[in-house]
């Protein structure tokens, strides 16, 4: 499949880079956009070569939602089911990010709105542009927070920030949502796109399976127990183990010289 609204590739280095590329509706999401990204995740999760996604957009935008040129009700025209959208594209989508067997980081290099303000939340580290901003602009046009928002959002910054966010629909700078624990790190500008795949450069040579199982053990944990997290990290450690990796990295140690992972 060749992508259009998509820029893609897997390199080398094992750093899967997928960038939005509808710069001039600044990133919205229409189907064909969708469908390019879906395909460009199901070729990460098979790639043998794939270590680390880093998830980013073209132009002075990460992505702008759904694109509203897309869902323009003519009047009197049947009215759409935006649950049907929902459960068809950006359901699935928040959940492959999250569910990725790989670390996932998001540069946000502009504005995030609506589902776009969301997507990011999804990934495991955010870096964000000092000029980038994150508005959750649903309640302007009567919509609810969608693309895991209203789950994501209180856990990350609290209940009351939440729905500061969610209700008033105010534009949130990069500065106040790394404050807030909304984000991992804000850079400047002309230095994000290098920090973000220094980063991913960096991960890509770790114990990466390792890491997928952290990340496993960190999305369940606002949901479990104390007991049943205590449980899953005994699974997830089981796991991890019985890793090449892990093998390697305490031969390495004991050798005192500088391990290679494998990913597995
Ligand atoms: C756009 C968009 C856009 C099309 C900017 N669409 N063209 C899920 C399921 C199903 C349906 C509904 O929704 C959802 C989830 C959602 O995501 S709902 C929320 C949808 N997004 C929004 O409501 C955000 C709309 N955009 C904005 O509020 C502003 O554009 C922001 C604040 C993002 C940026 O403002 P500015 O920096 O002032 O840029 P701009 O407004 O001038 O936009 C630049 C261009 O991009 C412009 O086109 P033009 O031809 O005039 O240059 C916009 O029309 C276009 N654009 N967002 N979502």
């Amino acid at each position: 499949m060749s992508f259009q609204h998509i820029l893609f590739s897997i390199g080398d280095d094992g750093v899967a880079l997928l960038s939005l590329n509808r710069p001039e509706q600044l990133n919205s999401f229409n189907t064909a956009m969708h469908l390019e990204v879906r395909e460009a995740l199901k070729q990460v999760r098979h790639s043998e070569r794939a270590r680390v996604l880093l998830l980013t957009g073209e132009g002075r935008g990460f992505c702008a939602g759904q694109d509203l040129a897309d869902r323009n009700v003519a009047p009197g025209a049947e009215l759409p089911d935006l649950g049907q959208s929902i459960e068809q594209f950006y359901n699935p989508l928040v959940r492959s990010l999250r569910d990725l067997p790989l670390p996932v980081i998001c540069a946000v290099n502009g504005v995030a709105a609506g589902a776009g303000a969301n997507l990011p939340l999804a990934c495991d580290l955010v870096l964000a542009a000092r000029s980038a901003s994150f508005i959750q602009a649903f309640c302007k046009i009567g919509l609810v927070p969608d693309s895991g928002g209203t789950w994501l959002l209180p856990r990350l910054v609290g209940m009351a920030r939440a729905k500061a966010l969610a209700l008033l629909g105010e534009r949130l700078s990069a500065e106040q949502a790394e404050q807030w624990g909304l984000i991992h790190r804000v850079v400047d500008d002309a230095v994000l796109r290098d920090e973000a795949l220094g980063l991913a450069r960096h991960l890509a040579a770790q114990p990466t399976y390792g890491l997928a199982l952290i990340k496993r053990a960190l999305n369940q944990s606002f949901d479990n127990r104390f007991d049943e997290q205590l449980e899953l990290e005994r699974d997830l450690q089981r796991l991890a183990g019985r890793s090449e990796d892990y093998r390697e990295g305490v031969s390495a140690f004991m050798n005192k010289r500088t391990p290679v992972f494998k990913g597995r």
